[in-house]
């Protein structure tokens, strides 16, 4: 019998795919592909980050009405070795959602195959009218998201553990159709208006019948640069970049984007079709990753982002990682002669460090920022939306929606630096990677 396909393929098939069909759904995408593509294969001061991953590098990003949808996603995105991390409120930021990335969480399959989708749950406890709840719930029950191809799909991997040659393929076949823009709205032109005007998000989401894919980003190695050539190429880029300024150590994440194209749409009602008109949802993006932040360098950015002062934030990897206030991974120098435990204390850890034994490595950062995302969701939407800001979170409706507890990226980073010091030490240990799928 033949062995399961890894999830890292599977993943990487599917980012594959997504990537294509959104090349052709978006003619923008294709063209600032290119365009990162140029940029990344010539290189930049910000090297340390242009790993080999860079090229296939993406983001997508989803949005779903109803909490079924969720944890249907939550399986299906098991089976490609993505799992959610971290609960964003957007509610915050006066949006009527709120989300989480799905992506690899151990180190290896991160870097095989980076690929993450950061997911978005619409509330519809923030929608004001009780008549427009009940449109929606309506709308809703007709949707379903999941075809019932790639639910057997998901269930059989689920109980084989795996998926076989021809079942992936299959597998990922069904999962990329649930991402399709399709154009035609499962709602009347006039609830999609009201929708709109209640929030645009609203009815990007209940008024269709398939979370479509809405960006897909890629990551490049110089965003300054690619923001220029953006609007060189006619592609109207967000006058500020989201994130951090440019700095010599890049942290965190740092974004720009474009609203790409306005879609024909259909509207029906009980005799067929009613209306059409167009919609906007589907929008460019392009992203530059730096280094992880601890908790405590988590809250200096907060307070740098609060006050459009970053001189608090140290821009030297050395002063980083001393101060504790970013993530490293450690590997031993080519030839480097290690004692067989970790020394005793920190002295001995720096002086390997400082006489070169041991490299330090800034971990890259793999999640997304709450304000940020709010800024690219409020750049792409058609008109400025009335915004409830008295709204709090709510991650435990979230995770009942979901079906399990998101992931602490604080928890991920901890467990991938110290697993990098734990293993210069462990000399019986091989020191290639370890590859479990
Ligand atoms: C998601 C916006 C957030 C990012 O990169 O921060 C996001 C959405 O518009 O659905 O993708
Ligand atoms: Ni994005």
């Amino acid at each position: 019998m033949s062995e399961f396909i890894p999830s890292w393929r599977l993943r990487q098939q599917f980012a594959d795919r997504l990537s294509l069909m959104y090349r052709d759904e978006v003619p923008a995408y294709g063209a600032l592909v290119d365009l990162v593509d140029r940029i990344n294969s010539v290189g930049s001061a910000t090297e340390t980050f242009s790993g080999a991953r860079l090229g296939q590098e993406r983001h997508g990003a989803i949005r779903l009405a109803l909490p079924e949808e969720l944890s249907l996603l939550r399986r299906a995105l098991g089976v490609l070795g993505m799992f959610p991390v971290e609960y964003y409120d957007l509610a915050a930021a006066g949006l009527p959602v709120h989300s989480t990335a799905f992506r690899p969480i151990e180190g290896d399959a991160i870097e095989r195959s980076p690929f993450r989708l950061f997911v978005s749950l619409v509330r519809l406890d923030q929608i004001a009218s009780p008549a427009l709840q009940s449109e929606v719930q309506r709308l809703t029950r007709e949707r379903s998201v999941m075809s019932p191809v790639a639910l057997r799909y998901i269930e059989r991997a689920e109980h084989q553990g795996g998926l076989r040659d021809a079942e992936g393929e299959a597998f990922l076949d069904a999962l990329t159709e649930t991402f399709r823009w399709h154009g035609e709205a499962l709602s009347t032109k006039r609830i999609y208006d009201a929708l709109i005007n209640e929030h645009p998000l609203l009815a990007d989401i209940v008024c269709f019948p398939n979370p479509h894919i809405n960006h897909l980003t890629p990551r490049v190695s110089d965003i300054d640069q690619a923001q220029q050539k953006m609007i060189e190429l006619g592609l109207p880029a967000k006058a500020v970049i989201e994130g951090p300024p440019r700095r010599n150590c890049p942290i965190l994440l740092r974004q720009t984007a474009f609203r790409a194209l306005e879609e024909d749409v259909t509207f029906r009602n009980m005799d067929g079709i009613d209306a059409v008109g167009v919609h906007t949802a589907r929008f460019g993006e392009i992203e530059s990753r730096g280094a992880a932040l601890t908790r405590a360098g988590m809250d200096v950015y907060n307070a740098c982002l609060a006050s459009g002062n970053f001189d608090a934030l140290p821009d030297d990897w050395n002063e980083l990682r001393t101060r504790k206030l970013a993530w490293f991974r450690f590997r031993p120098a080519h030839g480097a002669r290690l004692p067989n435990a970790l020394p005793e204390g920190s002295e001995a850890l720096e002086d390997l460090i400082s006489s070169g034994a041991i490299i330090p490595e800034p971990i890259t950062y793999e999640d997304f920022l709450p304000v940020s995302a709010a800024g690219i969701f409020r750049s792409n939407l058609r008109s400025e939306a009335k915004s409830n800001t008295e709204a709090k979170g709510n991650p435990a409706a979230f995770e009942e929606a979901l079906g399990c507890k998101v992931s602490d990226a604080q928890e991920l980073y901890e467990r991938e630096s110290s697993a990098s010091l734990q293993q210069l030490f462990a000399h019986d240990q091989p020191r290639e990677l370890v590859i479990h799928e």
